[in-house]
């Protein structure tokens, strides 16, 4: 077994996870001398002058440290101040983080108008519902016209959200007028993702913008390229070619994996390659060869955000979130692990190694040295599918070493949506959100809170999500999820519809009356603009003000670390949301850069910032929010906030 030459000092795993299938599989790779992404962490100190982005190396005349205990004392040597060096790194994350969505949609486009031209017969448009609204939404013609022509249509609509030099982009026109009167008077109702994109990188060079305020402005515009062009053409268009998800009862957690079975996990993002590989597991020529190598079936298992598509769809089981690609390795039962793009750690291809799983990427995009590459060929996506499952076949029949599967599994309810949530609350002949509203009006649901985003080794794996939400859902916040944090709140047991136990006494009834959970997951982190659907809905139902800044809602990623979180935050924030990030802010305290993320925003007409290390202190802030937003609405019936107590705890923990 090849192991890490350099062996960082291990830190107790408690303080790292809370998730003890983790932990046990960190223990492992200790005693097997191999290291893992947490131990890194630990020896990893974070630059702290990077930290506070507060250095500049956008041209050879740097790079230039400015200081963040005097952040004004100094400028670049191109005389950049501390806040052009601040706003031009943020707008990079932003620029990053949009590209990344953006990619994710026009992939999705081009494979929907494939299969609309009836050229991929291993995908066919599965919401036809869906894709007449949405078409009807954008003003395409749709009575007595074939489905093919409809989608042909929506594709060269939905193809200006990528291309568009001029104009706004078609998705926009989902938004609340008011929301949308807001973006114009600012100037920042964006053009298409890749002319945003590009005018945001020109920006940031050496000589160009150096102004933060105007700087910030084109971030914004390019987030809102992404939240409501890339990643809603993502999550519309992946809804109708592999439907739009229904709570399904799902599980996750490593102990899906099977010693018996072959087990074969995808990672990344593109809903894909997961579909091809549902159908191709299920071939019975496959399934014949892996009985033939002594294995009882296949056993197909989704990680983060593919797994996150496939879970809310279909049901498939989870094994575990960001946090956990690594660790899942070291069970020594995984045969293969087949990636796309986006948030795959190349620590993986180093641990595949050491326990003997094959390591497959798939996209031409995202090669990784050390891993096998199978391209994935969206027009014959057995091929690549097929392919990968032979390999963890042979994988099988070769197991070395021991396969250890911790046995932690834990149901919970996945795959809700905008559509889903409209027809829980209203029923089902006559889907509203009037329900939702209503009963924000009347005060047993205090606001919403979308809890989203990824994990990070640098805070203590899926606990800063949970205590969050615990505090949240006990003071009547009803909280929808995204991306790797809803996995965090499965395993600890709170999106089931039992979990309205742990609510407080208006969320609680509310759950009990529809039979739904007081954690709602929307999807991968791409579907974020779930969320901004159904805050659209709630403005256009009405009672809650005109515009998505007028409502009792907020964000939160409290242990994010990729630049598409950063690009979320800002489109969040841009479209009127307060959003709060845990873990580290890229900023240095007390500049105008940072009054004018975490104040001024807010006074043109958007959301703001927030930042807090602590979930205590971040529930404090969002409903401190959310209660400010009720006054001004006029609904400030007061309502004193409660606190988790020891009791609580040892019931959730119990029921997890
Ligand atoms: Fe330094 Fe200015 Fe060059 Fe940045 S752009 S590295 S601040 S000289
Ligand atoms: S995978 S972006 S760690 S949510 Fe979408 Fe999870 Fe964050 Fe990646």
């Amino acid at each position: 077994m090849a192991k890490n030459e350099s062996q960082p000092v291990p830190l107790d795993v408690k303080y790292m996870t809370i998730c003890d299938s983790t932990a046990q599989m960190i223990e492992k790779a200790r005693a097997d001398g191999v290291t893992l992404d947490h131990d890194r962490a630990a020896a990893m100190k974070a630059c702290p002058i990077g930290a506070d982005s507060a250095c500049c190396k956008h041209c050879g005349m740097g790079p230039c440290r400015l200081s963040s205990k005097d952040p004004y004392a100094k400028v670049g040597v191109c005389g950049a101040t501390i806040d052009t060096i601040m706003s031009r790194n943020f707008a990079r994350m932003v620029a990053t983080g949009t590209a990344a969505h953006s990619d994710h949609g026009l992939v999705l486009l081009k494979l929907f108008r494939q299969v609309a031209l009836g050229r991929v017969p291993d995908y066919q448009i599965k919401d036809e519902l869906k894709l007449q609204e949405l078409a009807e939404r954008l003003g395409i013609e749709t009575e007595g016209r074939e489905t093919a022509d409809i989608a042909l249509d929506l594709a060269d609509e939905l193809e200006k959200t990528f291309i568009q030099t001029e104009g706004e982009i078609p998705l926009l026109r989902l938004a609340p007028e008011k929301t949308l009167d807001t973006w114009r008077k600012l100037g920042v109702a964006p053009r298409g993702a890749m002319r945003e994109v590009m005018e945001l990188l020109l920006r940031t060079h050496i000589g160009v913008d150096q102004d933060y305020k105007n700087i910030t402005r084109q971030s914004s515009r390019t987030a809102l390229a992404d939240g409501w062009g890339g990643s809603m053409v993502a999550t519309e268009l992946s809804d109708i070619l592999f439907g739009t998800p229904y709570p399904v009862q799902i599980e996750v957690d490593m102990g899906v994996l099977d010693e018996k079975q072959v087990n074969v996990l995808v990672h990344g993002h593109e809903p894909a390659l997961l579909e091809a590989m549902m159908v191709a597991c299920a071939d019975p020529h496959l399934i014949a060869m892996a009985r033939e190598a002594g294995a009882s079936g296949i056993n197909l298992v989704g990680m983060c955000c593919s797994g996150l598509e496939v879970l809310g769809r279909h049901g498939l089981p989870h094994a575990g979130n960001f946090n956990s690609t690594e660790a899942v390795l070291v069970t020594g039962a995984v045969d293969a692990m087949a990636v796309d793009v986006q948030c795959i750690k190349q620590g993986m291809a180093q641990v595949s190694e050491c326990y003997g799983t094959r390591f497959i990427t798939t996209n031409e995009r995202c090669h990784i040295e050390g891993a096998e590459h199978v391209p994935f060929d969206d027009h014959h996506p057995r091929d690549c599918a097929d392919a990968i499952i032979v390999k963890a076949v042979n994988r099988f029949r070769d197991r070395k070493g021991p396969v250890v599967i911790p046995k932690n599994r834990h149901r919970g309810v996945a795959g809700f949506s905008y559509e889903s949530i409209n027809y829980m609350l209203g029923g089902t002949f006559r889907g509203s959100y009037a329900p939702l509203n209503d009963n924000i009006i009347n005060g047993r649901i205090r606001g919403v809170a979308g809890v989203v985003g990824c994990n990070n080794p640098r805070v203590r794996h899926d606990w800063v999500h949970v205590e969050l939400v615990r505090e949240l859902i006990r003071n009547d916040v009803l909280v929808l999820q995204t991306g790797c944090s809803q996995i965090a709140l499965m395993k600890n047991g709170l999106t089931t519809p039992e979990a309205a136990h742990f609510a407080g006494p208006g969320l609680r009834e509310v759950c009990e009356a529809v039979g739904m959970p007081p954690v709602l997951g929307l999807g991968a982190c791409v579907d974020n603009s779930r969320i901004l659907i159904a805050a659209s809905e709630m403005v256009r139902v009405g009672g809650l003000g005109n515009s998505i800044a007028d409502l009792p809602v907020a964000g939160a990623a409290p242990e994010w670390m990729s630049e598409k979180a950063v690009a979320i935050g800002q489109y969040f924030v841009a479209s009127g949301v307060y959003t709060v990030f845990g873990v580290t802010f890229p900023i240095v305290q007390n500049t105008k850069f940072q009054r004018h993320l975490f104040e001024e925003l807010e006074d043109e007409g958007m959301g703001k910032w927030g930042f807090a290390r602590e979930p205590d202190e971040m529930a404090r802030m969002i409903i401190e929010h959310i209660d400010k937003k009720r006054k001004a609405l006029g609904l400030d019936r007061s309502r004193e906030r409660l606190l988790v107590d020891m009791a609580d705890r040892r019931a959730l923990e119990s029921a997890a």
